[in-house]
């Protein structure tokens, strides 16, 4: 899907757009008071206040009239610099300007864009004439906090997007389309891969028998993978003393994302928002030598994070998530070989499950944001260059982005793109010189020396909530048949001649530990066909006389139309050959 904010020329067009908007919204309603309207990647958007009104579809379908008439008449659009004076005088009736206005800064050149019986202060630049905009579609509109803040009045935010062109506008149309049937949100529900309840929570997500076996494959799969890469996997608890977080620095620099600390006589308990810090101490129990170095410590670890509620989107962000994650304990020396090995698991990864779509990140620290972020320059610097250096050495092609560092240290993200459009990370690679030197971790060097590890924070899935979100999309639901809650359908033509010898299928491949179902139900057979499609099983069965007479089995793939046939223990060594290449 296009980026809108990423294009020049549609930048301008939509930000265009969004004035003709506000134009239409203020002839509809005069009482109108505007605050923002910024381009987007998704389009446009502004934020208006109406009062008390809330704007219905039908309302969006009124503005998108006036919009189109407005446009038809092809006003110029034209910039004017203005004194901060006369600025104030001409936005006096609306306050969100004004408080625009004496927000800037004193050397800032105050402009603003006039079309027809029109104006709006803005920076620009504009299209020539209102009649480019006039491609253009209203989204949706929805309740925003005046400046994003909750305690703020609640304003009504309308998005839109527009192109130059009715074809071009269309296709985007029906890609938003496609992206919406693709959502994982949706497709959760339909499939009863997982649900949330109000009386749960936002954020917390229940994991439905069907999601839950594709979890039970995915934990298997990457734990499998680890063990045989060196990693020794833990158990540790989801609870700890708030002490552990003074010490590993996440009170001074997370706390806003962690739940609030639970008081208990003496004790004062958080639930964890990351498992480094028990990590730590595992490392810690022991001495160690340079030579049992490095040391992998792994666990499937369930995390709990204070999401704001209007940021959780189904499992690709949660409030509780578990983690597949791992603190590698390395020697310096070490940091290019371990970060390689990480980055070759990643790619392995995706390889397996065909992900293709993704940029690497390198994420750095805000220079400026001492809150956030840990206060050592020296460290800081020496961190990120050594990441930089690595993975440069390493041939990956990566761009950068400040402020999105861990406190602790920066980053290797792997940036995907959900349905819906949200950037968010998935797998991630982190180096750390901080937390060795909390926690005071040591190990013996050549020369008997105490030395510090350096510590690299991993999770290939990331987690396994965000992954299955994902997979959701990327699948649209229809999951490898390793992957797949059930595996096959087998379908008896007539229950009274066929049934025995489709529960004898069922039996063979139940030993076998595919997941399979018997639908014995009195349907007719095309109904149970099409429900086994909209269930989305790999294989669907069909049991009739050909079959039994010759101990054959007859399918038909998900997705495809035409049925295959083959004798019983072939079709047992095909389905055990692909869940084992993991096809
Ligand atoms: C890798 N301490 C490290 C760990 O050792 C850590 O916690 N890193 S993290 O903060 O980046 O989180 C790891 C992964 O969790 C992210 O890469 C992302 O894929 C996933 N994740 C983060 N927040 C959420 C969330 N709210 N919901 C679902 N997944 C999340
Ligand atoms: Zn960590």
């Amino acid at each position: 899907m296009i980026d809108i904010k990423k294009d020049e020329r549609l930048s301008v067009l939509n930000h265009s757009c969004a004035h003709l908007l506000a134009q239409a919204v203020k002839h509809l309603y005069p009482e109108a008071k505007f605050w923002v309207g910024p381009v987007i990647s998704e389009g446009f958007y502004y934020d208006i206040d109406l009062g008390n009104y809330t704007l219905t579809d039908d309302d969006l379908e009124k503005i998108a009239k006036e919009m189109k008439k407005i446009a038809k008449d092809g006003k110029r659009i034209y910039r004017e610099e203005i004194s901060r004076d006369e600025a104030l005088e001409r936005f006096k009736d609306d306050p969100y300007k004004i408080d625009l206005i004496n927000e800037m800064p004193i050397d800032e050149v105050i402009s603003c864009y006039t079309q027809g019986d029109f104006t709006d202060l803005c920076r620009g630049p504009h299209v020539d004439s209102v009649k480019e905009c006039k491609n253009f579609k209203l989204l949706k509109v929805s309740g925003a906090y005046y400046k994003g803040d909750s305690k703020n009045k609640v304003l009504q935010r309308i998005y839109g997007v527009c192109f130059d062109s009715k074809d071009e506008l269309e296709n985007h149309l029906k890609l938003l389309e496609e992206a919406k049937e693709r959502d994982h949100r949706k497709i959760g529900k339909e499939l009863e891969l997982f649900m949330g309840h109000e009386l749960v929570g936002p954020g917390l997500q229940m994991w439905l028998p069907n999601g839950a076996t594709v979890r039970y494959e995915l934990e298997k799969y990457i734990k499998e993978k680890e063990v045989k890469l060196g990693y020794n996997h833990v158990y540790t608890p989801y609870l700890a003393s708030s002490e552990l977080y003074k010490v590993s620095g996440h009170w001074d620099h997370y706390k806003d994302d962690m739940f609030p600390v639970m008081k208990m006589d003496n004790e004062e308990l958080v639930l964890r928002p990351m498992n480094c810090p028990h990590h730590m101490l595992i490392y810690k129990n022991k001495l160690h030598s340079y030579r049992d170095l490095p040391i992998r410590i792994g666990e499937l670890a369930p995390d709990f994070r204070y999401e704001a509620s209007g940021a959780v989107c189904g499992l690709e962000r949660v409030r509780q998530m578990c983690q597949n994650d791992a603190h590698l304990f390395v020697r310096p020396d070490q940091i290019k070989e371990e970060v390689s090995k990480v980055v070759n698991l990643i790619l392995e990864v995706y390889k397996d499950f065909n992900i293709t779509d993704y940029e690497f990140r390198l994420s750095l620290r805000d220079k400026n944001n001492t809150e956030k972020y840990f206060d050592d320059d020296e460290m800081w610097e020496k961190a990120e260059s050594e990441l930089r250096k690595v993975l440069v050495e390493l041939g990956i092609n990566f761009y950068e982005a400040e402020g999105e560092a861990a406190f602790y240290g920066p980053k290797l993200d792997v940036q995907i793109k959900s349905a819906i459009g949200h950037d968010v990370t998935l797998s991630t690679c982190q180096l750390d010189f901080l937390l060795p030197e909390r926690f005071d971790l040591t190990y013996i060097d050549e020369n008997g020396q105490k030395v510090r590890p350096v510590v690299i924070h991993r999770a290939i899935l990331g987690t396994f909530d965000r992954f299955m979100a994902y997979l959701i999309e990327e699948t649209k639901g229809a999951f490898p048949l390793w992957l797949a809650p059930l595996q096959v359908n087998i379908i008896p033509v007539n229950n009274e001649y066929h049934l025995e010898y489709a529960s004898k299928i069922r039996n063979i491949l139940e030993n076998d530990n595919i997941r399979v179902k018997l639908d014995d139900r009195d349907e007719k057979l095309s109904y149970r066909m099409r429900e086994s499609q909209a269930d989305k099983v790999p294989y669907t069965l069909i049991i009739g006389d050909k079959e039994k007479d010759s101990e054959n089995v007859s399918y038909r793939l998900f997705g495809h139309k035409e049925t295959s046939t083959l004798p019983l223990k072939e079709f047992e060594e095909l389905l055990l050959r692909q869940i084992k290449e993991k096809k």
